[in-house]
């Protein structure tokens, strides 16, 4: 099987076969800056052990672990989040060392408004080649080819990692989404972005495309860049309209993905996800998620961030669904982090 990058290390191709394996034994358990911060708690410095939230709950430390590299592209020192990128190296580095799987995601600010990610001044068509903001988002790419190439473990190997940049591009809220640029340069977006990480010398890393929910298989279509520029296919899902539709448009959406996932041979996962009203579902994990991720052949799901009590995805120790989410992390298909630590590593 070949990756996107036809220069990819032997731990970025280790990585691939990795994932693949997963469906194999279950699904492996997520959390966007899962140690990086919970409720109530951040990590007192970097040499401090790791912590999380769901391991406060569950006693088991995430398989997955997503972080966010917006504001990389600013030559900033913390992420749009303020979480140190300094910090996510350090994080990065000692989860590797666990055998925890990292993927990225990238919430770039608008780099013809310079707003946020979520500032849909038309912009993309100006960042393409020959565009009046092509050298300004060179050079973002080029910080951010930086980043990927400091990943090292202490002994210097790359650190192989998932990245998944213009997610939720169906949607319309981030500028390189529906409407705020042709399907046609998003392909192109995506594309050139490929080749100009691969220009700076860029190896270790598994590419990831994902959609937010989807009406249908035409939808993921739509704006795929092709089997060539993609490693890992993914959804990203939240429960807007309640119990019954989210466990609908998951095992729909999964399925989808799973089929196209065999039509080109390339693994799935379902890569955003959380429970929109926290805080008020004792149940949520073994009568949401659960039901709609069971034996859906995904290799992960990655549960939202833990920002704070008005804005958190899944659980902390107090929270009204710790003893639920208890009982699904000791389901034998759900993989913590020494589960998936044996596949391979
Ligand atoms: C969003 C929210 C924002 C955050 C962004 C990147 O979905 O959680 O608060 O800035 O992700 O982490």
């Amino acid at each position: 099987m070949q990756l996107a990058d036809k220069n990819a290390e032997l731990q970025t191709k280790i990585l691939f076969e990795r994932i693949r394996e997963i469906p194999n034994k279950g699904i492996a358990f997520g959390q966007q800056d899962a140690t990086m911060y919970g409720i109530n708690w951040k990590p007192k410095t970097a040499t401090s052990k790791l912590k999380s939230d769901i391991k406060e709950v569950s006693g088991k430390m995430p398989a997955i672990h997503g972080f966010d590299l917006g504001h990389i592209e600013l030559g900033a020192s913390s992420n749009l989040d303020t979480v140190s990128f300094d910090l996510i190296k350090n994080h990065v580095r000692k989860l590797n060392k666990k055998g925890a799987i990292i993927t990225f995601s990238w919430h770039a600010d608008n780099p013809k408004s310079m707003g946020t990610s979520w500032d849909t001044t038309s912009v993309v068509k100006t960042i393409l080649k020959g565009g009046s903001e092509r050298s300004k988002y060179e050079s973002w790419v080029a910080r951010l080819s930086t980043f990927f190439k400091s990943l090292k473990t202490s002994k210097g190997t790359p650190i192989p990692v998932v990245f998944r940049p213009f997610h939720e591009m169906n949607g319309n809220w981030f500028w390189w989404g529906e409407g705020n640029c042709t399907p046609e340069e998003y392909k192109e977006l995506w594309r050139e972005t490929f080749y100009l990480l691969k220009q700076n010398g860029v190896t270790n890393l598994l590419y990831a495309y994902a959609p937010n929910i989807m009406q249908s298989s035409e939808e993921f279509d739509l704006y795929y860049p092709g089997d060539d520029f993609v490693d890992i296919l993914g959804v990203d899902i939240y429960n807007y309209g309640g119990r019954e539709a989210f466990i609908n448009n998951i095992q729909k959406n999964l399925a989808i993905l799973k089929e196209k996932a065999i039509q080109k041979n390339k693994p799935f996962a379902l890569t955003e996800t959380g429970n929109v009203n926290s805080g008020s579902e004792p149940n949520w994990w073994t009568k949401s998620l659960y039901p709609g991720i069971e034996n859906s052949g995904a290799a992960w799901v990655l549960l939202w961030r833990n920002a704070r009590l008005d804005h958190y995805f899944s659980v902390y120790s107090e929270d009204i669904s710790a003893p639920d989410f208890k009982e699904f992390a000791r389901l034998d298909e759900l993989l913590f982090l020494k589960k998936i630590r044996k596949i391979n590593y």
